[in-house]
């Protein structure tokens, strides 16, 4: 017997085996329906004085038979089957309505939020017969509405069904000129405040979407008056994002925003989309990048953290919510375990990290020892921190136009005149919103920058959003307890940034222009550390050597 869904309660056991035998119908491949098959579920329904349901597939078979009340009818879950991004789901649905009510607004959410193929309702006349009868379908991009409905004779109506999904489809598919084979993604931010603000913080979202390795194929900013607290942005902004995404052929949304446990369940089981947010996709991009062995274990630390209350309130469906971008990284594998097992991974994590911390302290306390002091590179991602590295180093460090190109900080020594030599360390950026457990995670790569003698604060002073860069900066030094190490501000990129500026920043903000591109200012810089670790007081840890 195959199985009913939908409301059961009250069906006595003739009209359960009266539904079941829907089962049995069959629609032509190439027709949305019979009159057969409308025929009878009218006559069901009536009879019932309930709405019946049928989900056909592209063969025509009866996938579900539902039934529901006189008024509304539940779709069942229908898991994540699909043929592929851009795609519909393979089934429509075909039901009746009872009081003449035509095509539902839930209707039409079904439609958009399944990705139903198409949705049918005939209305069952008193006498059982089928009355009025129309058909909906989402439109492809470009035809300025998300829908289209139509009425239709249900005895007459013989329209092509497998050739009309198939043109749907092909309007709907990505357009072949697509080179770029990454993942598509729609980047979302929602803001109760400065939209301009947002904006940034939106541009700064798509690098990181990039960097993490998926391509953004539209982004929406929302402006609202208060939050939802169920999905963060709005019930209609949820299905136009659905549709824009269909329309994209994107299988990724990335909130700007982070995402509460339960708001990232809400949307992820609304759209049956990957829900990533900000955080996520740092995490992400993080664990593709780490190298080192202690860079992997922060990072996995930082995801178990990020998922656990996540794991706590959706405990089936992880790889589901989040399985990142591909599963990649040195702790996916280990991520699929249960919530036991990642709270015993988490303490040991913690003990090896406080392992690594230590041998850290120790090679730090040599360095002391041997009075070299510490000079640390700190700065919002993208800076020029590698690039500054490498110019006063002649290090090779790594150094790209991308957001964390640098994760495990390199230390090279730099000469000064009667012998003299410091310890030069490149850090990982900042970032605005940068997760806490993240920073705390990095702890003891970032107690490089508390424990220095002196900070070069670098800011990329040719950026428009310089100031806000630097405020993150030393926001997140505040909260590693750095807050009180001796810095010097290093205006960066010095070489494509307007005179004026520059003039009125150094002014401000008390630093030194440079260019680590160009060299340009190099020479007073190491003038600069040179006073300030040398002559200006003797550096923190070193004593004299007397
Ligand atoms: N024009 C110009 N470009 C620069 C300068 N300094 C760095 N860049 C460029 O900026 C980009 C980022 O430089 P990186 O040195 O990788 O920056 P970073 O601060 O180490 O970045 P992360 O490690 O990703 O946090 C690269 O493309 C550099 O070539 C500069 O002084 N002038
Ligand atoms: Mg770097």
């Amino acid at each position: 017997m195959e199985e009913l869904f939908g409301n059961k309660e009250g069906l006595k056991p003739s009209e359960n085996k009266a539904l079941q035998g829907l089962y049995h119908r069959r629609v032509p491949a190439d027709r949305w329906a019979s009159p057969e098959l409308l025929r009878r579920m009218t006559e069901l329904s009536r009879e019932m004085n309930r709405q019946v349901g049928v989900l056909v597939d592209r063969l025509g078979v009866v996938e579900k038979v539902i039934v529901g009340d006189a008024h509304q009818l539940f779709i069942p879950d229908l898991g994540r089957q699909r043929a592929g991004a851009g795609r519909f789901r393979g089934v429509r649905l075909v039901h009746t309505h009872l009081r003449g009510e035509a095509l539902s607004k839930d209707d039409l959410t079904d439609l958009a939020l399944l990705r139903l193929d198409g949705v049918v309702v005939v209305q069952a006349k008193a006498d059982g017969l089928p009355g009025g009868t129309e058909y909906a379908h989402l439109l492809p991009p470009g035809a300025g509405d998300i829908w289209r409905t139509e009425p239709v004779d249900p005895y007459t109506w013989n329209d092509d069904f497998s050739v009309f999904i198939k043109d749907l489809e092909a309007q709907f598919k990505p357009s072949a000129r697509d080179v770029d084979r990454r993942d598509a993604a729609v980047i979302v931010s929602v803001t109760t405040g400065n939209a301009q603000a947002a904006k940034r913080s939106l541009e700064e979202l798509e690098r990181l979407t990039d960097t993490a390795g998926l391509r953004v194929v539209d982004r929406v900013l929302q402006v609202r008056r208060e939050l939802d607290g169920r999905t963060l942005v709005g019930a209609g902004k949820l299905k136009e994002l659905v549709v824009r995404c269909m329309h994209l052929g994107a299988e990724h949304l990335i909130f700007d925003q982070e995402l509460s446990p339960s708001q990232l369940r809400n949307i992820a089981t609304e759209t049956d989309l990957k829900v990533l947010d900000r955080t996520q996709l740092i995490l992400d991009i993080f664990s593709q990048r780490a190298t080192t062995r202690e860079g992997k274990l922060q990072v996995e630390l930082a995801q178990l953290r990020y998922r656990r209350p996540r794991l706590a309130i959706m405990p089936t469906a992880m790889s589901r919510l989040t399985g990142g971008i591909g599963g990649r990284g040195p702790g996916e594998t280990k991520l699929e375990i249960n919530r036991r097992r990642a709270d015993e991974r988490e303490t040991r994590i913690e003990k090896q990290l406080e392992e690594i911390s230590d041998q850290r302290a120790m090679r730090r306390e040599r360095r002391k020892r041997v009075g070299l002091p510490l000079v640390a590179i700190v700065g919002y991602t993208n800076a020029g921190k590698s690039t500054l590295l490498n110019r006063m180093t002649n290090a090779a460090v790594d150094a790209e136009d991308k957001l964390f190109a640098t994760l495990d900080p390199t230390s090279r020594r730099l000469r000064f005149p009667e012998e003299r030599e410091i310890v030069l360390t490149d850090t990982v950026g900042f970032i605005r919103k940068l997760p806490k457990d993240l920073v705390h995670a990095f702890r003891s790569t970032l107690d490089e920058s508390v424990e220095a003698d002196l900070l070069l604060v670098v800011v990329n002073v040719s950026d428009d959003e310089a100031e806000l860069h630097k405020a993150t900066v030393e926001a997140t030094l505040a909260e590693l307890g750095a807050a009180n190490v001796p810095r010097l501000i290093v205006l960066n990129q010095a070489d494509r940034t307007h005179p004026a500026r520059l003039r009125t920043l150094a002014l401000a903000w008390g630093g030194l222009a440079v260019s680590g591109l160009t060299g340009e200012g190099m020479e007073a810089l190491l003038e600069r550390i040179e006073i300030q670790v040398f002559r200006g007081g003797l550096p923190r840890h070193v004593h004299p050597e007397t």
